[in-house]
This record gives C-alpha cells, sequence and structure tokens, in this order.
C-alpha cells in the first residue's frame, strides 16, 4: 500500500477508509492533498476486494475549503491552461463504486464541494457547510453552484453563495444535503456501517443502481426511466441476479460472486 502525506488510508474489510489529514490546515485542500487523494481512490477502485469508499476528515474539519494559501497568487492563464483544480478534483465524482463523505465540522467551499461529490453525505451534529468564495472574491468552482443547487434547489442555493452563509447538520439534512445526521463520536463507525452494508451486496449491481440514482441528474425524466430500465433489464442477464432470487426462493442467504 502507498505512502501518504496528507491522507490515512485504511482498509475495514471490503470498505476503503480515507482520512484527510492535514490538521494544522483544517484539511485545506491542497494540490498535492487531492492528488493522493485520487490515487487512493484508483487503487480502491482496481481492487476487487473493496465494495465501497468512505472519505472522512477530522473532527473539527472535514475540509476547509481550497488551499487559499497555495492558489492566491495564480493568474487565469496558469489555472485556465492547467486545467486548475478541475483535473484532479473530480475523481470522487467519477468513481464507479459506492462513495459516502462522512462530514464532521467544517466542510467549506471546496469541502463541501467535494463532500457534495460523493454518493451522499453522512453528518456529524457538528457539520457545518458552506460555500464562503464570495468572501474571498471568488465563487465555487469545482460543482458547487450546480451540485447544491440540485440537492436544496435553487433558492436555499441561492442564499448559501450569495451570503456565504453556514448551515447545520440540521438544516442540512431538512434541506435534502446530507441522507442522515448522528451524534459526532459515532460518525465514522456509522460510516462504515452502512458502507459495509453496501459492500455486501453484488459489487456490479450495487454499481449499476449508482449509474441510474445518477442518471436523474444528467437527463429528462423519461430518459432516465428509460436508462433504468434497461439496466434493471441487463440485471436480468448476470450470475447474481439469479443467485439473488434463488436464495430468496430457497430461504437462504445469497452467495454474490460479483458476476
Ligand atoms: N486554506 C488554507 N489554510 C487554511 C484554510 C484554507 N481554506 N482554512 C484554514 N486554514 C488554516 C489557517 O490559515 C490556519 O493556519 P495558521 O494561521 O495556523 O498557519 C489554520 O488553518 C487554522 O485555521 P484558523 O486559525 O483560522 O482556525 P479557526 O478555528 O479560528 O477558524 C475557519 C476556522 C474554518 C472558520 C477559518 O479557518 C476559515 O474561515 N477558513 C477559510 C474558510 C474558507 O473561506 N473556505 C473556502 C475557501 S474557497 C475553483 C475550484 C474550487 C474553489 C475555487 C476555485 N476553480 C476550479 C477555479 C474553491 C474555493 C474555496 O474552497
Amino acid at each position: 500500500m502507498a505512502t501518504y502525506d496528507t491522507i490515512l488510508v485504511e482498509t475495514r474489510g471490503a470498505v476503503g477508509l480515507v482520512t484527510l489529514n492535514r490538521p494544522k490546515a483544517l484539511n485545506a485542500l491542497s494540490d498535492r492533498l487531492m492528488a493522493e487523494l485520487g490515487q487512493a481512490l484508483d487503487v480502491y477502485e482496481s481492487d476487487d476486494a473493496i465494495g465501497a469508499i468512505v472519505v472522512t476528515g477530522s473532527e473539527k474539519a472535514f475540509a476547509a475549503g481550497a488551499d487559499i494559501k497555495e492558489v492566491a497568487g495564480f493568474g487565469f492563464m496558469e489555472v485556465y491552461k492547467a486545467d486548475f483544480i478541475t483535473s484532479r478534483w473530480e475523481r470522487l465524482a467519477r468513481c464507479r463504486k459506492p462513495t459516502i463523505a462522512a462530514v464532521a465540522g467544517y466542510a467549506l467551499g471546496g469541502g463541501c464541494e467535494l463532500a457534495m461529490m460523493a454518493d451522499f453525505i453522512l453528518a456529524a451534529d457538528t457539520a457545518q457547510f458552506a460555500l464562503p468564495e464570495l468572501t474571498i472574491g471568488t465563487i465555487p468552482g469545482a460543482g458547487g453552484t450546480q451540485r447544491l443547487t440540485r440537492l436544496v434547489g435553487k433558492s436555499k442555493a441561492m442564499e448559501m453563495v450569495l451570503s456565504a452563509r453556514r448551515m447545520d447538520a440540521v438544516e442540512a439534512e431538512r434541506a435534502g444535503l446530507v441522507s442522515r445526521v448522528v451524534p459526532a463520536a459515532d460518525l465514522v463507525d456509522e460510516a462504515i456501517r452502512v458502507a459495509q452494508r453496501i459492500a455486501a451486496f453484488s459489487g456490479p449491481v450495487a454499481m449499476m443502481a449508482k449509474e441510474a440514482v445518477n442518471a436523474a441528474y444528467e437527463t429528462t425524466l423519461a430518459e432516465g426511466v428509460r436508462f433504468e430500465r434497461r439496466l434493471a433489464h441487463s440485471t436480468f442477464a448476470i450470475e447474481d441476479q439469479k443467485e439473488g432470487m434463488a436464495a430468496f426462493a430457497e430461504k437462504r442467504q445469497p452467495v454474490w460472486k460479483n458476476r
């Protein structure tokens, strides 16, 4: 297993756990951290023993945003030519295996955007979400204006982006930004527990389910339903569907082969 400077990686059964680990900078998302996160996700995605991935931070901060000190001096041509942030940052959103962001403390700016790239966010009761880019003279640039709007609707997204105010965990759950709120002390254990439950299903079937839900963001209802139907039909061509339905009829637990 590779060693990293800015993240910790740990495998818990069939779950890959990535912990963002720049405590002195409240997990500010430096280029290095995003590169290492991308590498860790590459490793977990290509490991057949891993069925789900959890990304978390510290008790104080999931991540306090892009590393402001690192990017402050960049000019337009530099960031445009280098496809600044974009190229590395989309890795979590591109994962095919199910992903959970387990968020405690600050999830600000790029930290909030990163969390929204996961399949869902499990929040500690200490979590605080904001897109405060206007306070530093820029706008959200890692998908925040698009993903937050799809998750919570235009009115709340506009207020969050334009006023830079923070949303606490209770409001975030009410608004649909997070799936559930749990006590901070239980956050990582609960995220691992849910991830293990997901990882215990047939891997390819879970991937198809994720693809189908994600299509709801990308297309019309009619196209999305058609896409879902095609995927649902194709599950009938795989061994795990035969096993799952046979196991039900025989009143036993299914044994998935991931094919
Ligand atoms: N970047 C760099 N360092 C940070 C940081 C950040 N985002 N957040 C905190 N730190 C550092 C602090 O500078 C401090 O370092 P030292 O002074 O000790 O060296 C250390 O972490 C501890 O922070 P504080 O002393 O400030 O701790 P407090 O508990 O007092 O306050 C705080 C915590 C989270 C309220 C505060 O640190 C804070 O307001 N941080 C900045 C939050 C913020 O504005 N985040 C949004 C950043 S903008 C783009 C793509 C994406 C983005 C932009 C463009 N493109 C594709 C173009 C994204 C932009 C953002 O994320």
